[in-house]
């Protein structure tokens, strides 16, 4: 194997790469797809790669059609907090759930499925939407000595933006590979999520200064 760029104390995170997120996708990012080569070429640098999956049971309580007379993409109060409603996506063992086919997934060493409890969201890869439940993605990596995390995957604004954020409160230096990300972009969320990510401390970079 060629020697890496990235070694044991660094891992490139790759976030929701899966079919719902993508072009004909239930709840397609625009350009979704477009990542996947960029990613694909990340892959080779890193030694820890660990690849997210939005991986929701059937009727979970982010889809809209699950709550009576609410819309995709309206805001619902849930005891953890408001919850943007979503349409269906990524449920548990369907095509939407799966990677995109041209995901080249064999670079992973782990998989983490977030957003499985049927009555809290996740799009932190480390910590659930209770702010409290844990998927132990922070532990495995410290487990192995990683001390970087590098971010990339869909949607900017969503999972990668929170993943990021919660990544430096793990204790993680943070790079988010801009051009690898692709966003959903709701009422001015993209730039919310870059403050809020800058104002963390997640460092912003493009694939070429990877
Ligand atoms: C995501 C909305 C709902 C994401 C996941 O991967 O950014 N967004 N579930
Ligand atoms: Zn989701």
């Amino acid at each position: 194997m060629p020697l890496k760029r990235y070694g044991a104390d660094c891992a490139l995170l790759v976030v929701d790469v899966q079919n719902s997120f993508c072009p004909g996708g239930e709840l397609a990012v625009p350009g979704g797809d477009e990542v996947v080569p960029l990613i694909n070429h990340l892959s080779l640098l890193f030694e820890n790669v660990v690849l997210t999956q939005d991986w929701h049971p059937a009727g979970h309580v982010s889809f809209a059609s699950r709550h009576p007379g609410m819309q995709p993409f309206q805001s619902l109060d849930l005891p953890y907090g408001p919850q943007t409603l979503w349409p269906d996506h990524c449920v548990a063992g369907s095509h939407g759930a799966g990677f995109h086919s041209e995901l080249e997934t064999q670079h992973a060493r782990l998989i983490v499925r977030k957003g499985v409890h049927a009555q809290v969201d996740s799009y932190s890869a480390f910590v659930e939407a209770d702010r409290a439940t844990t998927t132990g993605l922070a532990a495995y990596l410290n487990a192995l000595g990683v001390k970087k995390v590098w971010l990339a995957g869909l949607a900017t604004d969503f999972c990668v933006a929170w993943s990021a954020i919660d990544a430096c409160a793990a204790g993680f230096e943070t790079f988010v590979v801009e051009d690898a990300c692709r966003a959903i972009d709701m009422d001015g969320s993209l730039a919310e999520a870059w403050m809020k990510m800058r104002q963390a401390g997640v460092k912003r970079l493009r694939s070429d200064e990877v």
